[in-house]
């Protein structure tokens, strides 16, 4: 069998929350794999260091600056797609934040927040992707990044918790609807990974120590290890899978 089952060439994936942490791993490993790149991130200065980054890497990126949880501002980025002739292939719902907190001193806000930008705006994005992908009648890839708390909980992470498991289901929902469209759907589960959004955990004695203890592989992932998953459901590889939730997370989820 030919590895160009998972070459990327001519196909260019939009990166959600792109500029930094997972999202910028999954940029550098999908475009090593041949995809040209569209860094996100709310801000213009993050997102063109992104692109700067990558095209010193000697990847094709380029970059737009938009709110993914806003419903306006997502579709007014599409346009702009449009406009410019730029075709998505490959959809990575991964922009996502935190919030540490017990559901007893939780505000609405806060929970809110949550979950629109960890869950609604993968729908927001994933419709206009998918949208397009319908109308050019050549499917696509859609990859949601979820989380071991697709699957199960952690006291005090309530509304990333929800969003998690929320964005498992919208995998599947997405695939219902647009499978037959040759679009696919599909997740992947990162497990304790260390990234910026989880170095107070890192550092935190104790919490590693559990991390270790509770995972098989006795360690935390590093970003880089979820590019293989990412480039196996952005590519070829992966034309009837449609719905799955890959867990890159050493083991964690199954063993007691
Ligand atoms: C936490 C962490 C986790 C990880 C990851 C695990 O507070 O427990 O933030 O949520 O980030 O999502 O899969």
């Amino acid at each position: 069998m030919s590895l160009s089952l998972f070459d990327l060439t001519g196909r260019t994936a939009l990166i959600t929350g792109s500029a930094r942490g997972i999202g910028m791993s999954l940029a550098e490993g999908l475009g090593a794999a041949g995809a040209r790149i569209i860094v996100n991130s709310r801000g213009d200065d993050a997102v063109q260091a992104g692109v700067e980054h990558l095209r010193g890497a000697g990847i094709d990126a380029i970059g737009a600056a938009f709110d993914v949880a806003d419903e306006a501002a997502v579709r007014a980025a599409f346009e702009r797609f449009d406009a410019d002739g730029i075709k998505i292939d490959i959809l990575v719902n991964n922009a996502g934040i935190q919030h540490r907190q017990p559901m007893l001193e939780l505000a609405l806000a806060d929970w809110q927040r949550v979950l629109d930008t960890n869950l609604t705006a993968a729908f927001l994005v994933g419709r206009e992707a998918a949208r397009r992908m319908l109308q050019r009648g050549r499917g696509g890839k859609i990859i949601n990044i979820g989380s071991l708390m697709s699957e199960a909980a952690r006291a005090t992470t309530a509304p990333y918790t929800v969003a998690k498991g929320g964005i498992k289901m919208l995998s599947k929902a997405m695939a219902a609807e647009w499978a037959a469209h040759g679009i696919q759907a599909n997740a992947i589960g990162p497990g304790y990974i260390h990234t910026d959004m989880n170095e107070k955990l890192v550092a935190d004695p104790a919490f590693d120590a559990w991390v270790k203890a509770s995972n098989p592989a006795r360690r935390w992932g590093q970003p880089q290890e979820l590019v293989g998953a990412a480039i196996f459901l952005a590519s070829a590889a992966s034309d009837y899978i449609n719905g799955q939730i890959i867990y890159v997370d050493g083991g964690m989820l199954s063993v007691l």
